[in-house]
């Protein structure tokens, strides 16, 4: 029997599928999570009670919009700039800068980049409604090709890495994506990175382990993914979320567990994998930062901190960065 011929985002889950649980331990990369149902599972998990990150970085905007928008616009008041946005979700933050920089006159182009065509359907829609004024250019597509679609254009650029998405990657690939991102910025480019700071370990772990369990639900809809574009065939019945906090290394690290021996048919990778009872499937890194941490990065992707903003809580930091 051949392998199904899968579309092209299907095919490079497969390709990254059979990497992954090659692995010792097994490991699926969380970029995975957003197909349309993760992305609204990620939704609520933004209003959740445990998680503080989304609501925290809404209030350090509003608070600071003011000197966040004066250190991103071009001090020309009519100089026109793009305002790139990589992974811009729901864009429920970014439109307190937006309604700000329309207020103050800025001419610029919002390009909301994200992988989930929903999400950014979603957000174009209610930005028409709200701020009717706006230039949008929505790009449906990953970082990488984000980031050679923005070398191509000319033009003053600040770019918005918000929501603490940086802390996803390894310190290796973070490093390396800054230092890419920081590539064909010119002078008086822009960057603003959003970043979860290191705070009480408990309230960290709480906020990936929610009592209603809709992280649980986000982490193994990663598996119904699978069933559905790869012809698994996951039993969710033996699968359980867990996380941990490890204030060493500032990473939560999320898993999916196996809870007896079994084995899963991948259709599409025409494999059958065995796991034992216990073993983990390793799908996400959320690394917590501290200012110390911020300026190392910054240095080793030759960026100077020209910023660093803050809540009062000191929960989250979102630094303006530049050439
Ligand atoms: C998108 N990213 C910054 C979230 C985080 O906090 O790492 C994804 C997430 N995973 C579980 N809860 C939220």
């Amino acid at each position: 029997m051949s392998a199904p011929t899968l579309p092209a985002v299907s095919a490079d889950l497969a390709r990254h599928v059979a990497q992954g649980l090659r692995h010792s331990p097994k490991t699926l990369s969380s970029m995975y999570f957003y197909d349309d149902i993760g992305s609204q599972l990620f939704q609520q998990i933004m209003a959740l009670p445990e998680y503080y990150p989304t609501r925290t970085e809404f209030d350090l905007l509003t608070l600071h919009q003011v000197a966040i928008a004066r250190a991103l616009r071009p001090a020309m008041a009519d100089e026109p700039f793009f305002l790139l946005e990589l992974g811009a979700g729901d864009g429920l933050k970014t439109k307190i800068l937006l309604r700000h920089l329309l207020d103050t006159g800025a001419n610029f182009t919002y390009v909301p980049v994200d992988i989930s065509a929903a999400a950014l359907e979603g957000l174009e829609a209610s930005l028409r409604q709200e701020l009717p004024a706006l230039r949008v250019e929505p790009q449906v597509t990953d970082y990488a090709t984000a980031l050679t679609l923005m070398a191509a254009r000319p033009g003053r650029k600040a770019v918005l890495f918000l929501g603490s998405n940086i802390g996803n990657f390894l310190p290796a690939d973070r490093r390396e994506f800054l230092s890419k991102l920081a590539q064909p910025l010119t002078a008086n480019d822009r960057l603003l990175i959003g970043f979860d700071l290191q705070k009480d370990p408990r309230q960290i772990r709480a906020a990936y382990d929610d009592t209603q369990g809709v992280t649980a639900a986000f982490n193994l809809n990663l598996l119904t993914r699978l069933n559905r574009e790869l012809g698994a065939d996951f039993d969710l019945n033996y699968w359980q979320h867990y996380t941990d906090y490890d204030p060493l290394s500032g990473a939560v690290r999320s898993f999916l567990v196996s809870t007896r021996q079994q084995e899963v048919q991948i259709e599409a990778l025409q494999r059958t994998y065995a796991f034992e009872a216990w073993e983990v499937i390793h799908t996400e890194n959320s690394y917590k930062f501290t200012p110390h941490l911020v300026q190392e990065l910054a240095d080793e992707a030759a960026l100077s901190v020209q910023h660093f903003f803050t809540d009062a809580q000191q929960y989250f930091a979102d630094v303006v960065l530049a050439p």
